[in-house]
């Protein structure tokens, strides 16, 4: 059995990178190591598919594929693996993303994949992080830590714009 958190990050294209980044960062947040991975269902069908059969035995806790446009990277792979599967539906198209979105969400029966926003990379890997923090208990106060300081932040905001509303 693996003791240290590992995602596997993959993307349908290295063009996703700039946006799916942000999932890897929000993983290193957290102590998780990403394995990443451009492989596409289409362009490297084969080698998605090896990847995934194989990712639970190469140590792989979770799956996050993002991908975009007719987007059925993460519903293949989850198609050839037990482990769960986080897809990010890509802005990538001129359908701003809903022909993405549509094809990561809707899964047959039996297939789930946890879908996130059109370009959520981050939460992302806070749902990996959550999923994760129920086998490695570091992650837990990690997780309680960054949803304290988003709060902090929040009622931080709330006081400058009552403040500046007053002085309007
Ligand atoms: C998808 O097609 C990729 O995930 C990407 O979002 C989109 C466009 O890919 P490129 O043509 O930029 O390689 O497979």
């Amino acid at each position: 059995m693996n003791t240290q958190p590992k995602a596997a990050v993959i993307m349908g294209s290295d063009s996703d990178f700039p946006v799916v980044k942000k999932c890897i960062t929000m993983l290193k947040k957290f102590g998780i190591e990403a394995d990443v991975n451009v492989l596409s269902a289409h362009r490297t069908p084969e080698a998605a598919a090896t990847y995934a059969k194989e990712a639970k035995a190469n140590g792989i806790d979770v799956i996050i594929a993002a991908a975009g446009k007719a987007a059925h990277l993460a519903g293949v792979l989850a198609a050839h693996t037990t482990l769960p599967v986080i897809g990010i539906p890509m802005k990538s198209s001129t359908m701003d993303g809903l022909d993405s979105l549509l094809s990561v969400v809707q899964m047959p029966k039996g297939i789930p994949v946890a879908t996130v926003a059109i370009d959520g990379a981050d939460n992302a890997g806070i749902l990996a992080a959550q999923m994760l923090a129920l086998k490695y208990e570091e992650i837990a106060p990690r997780l309680a830590q960054f949803k304290a300081d988003m709060e902090a932040e929040v009622l931080s905001k709330n006081e400058k714009i009552k403040q500046e509303a007053m002085a309007e």
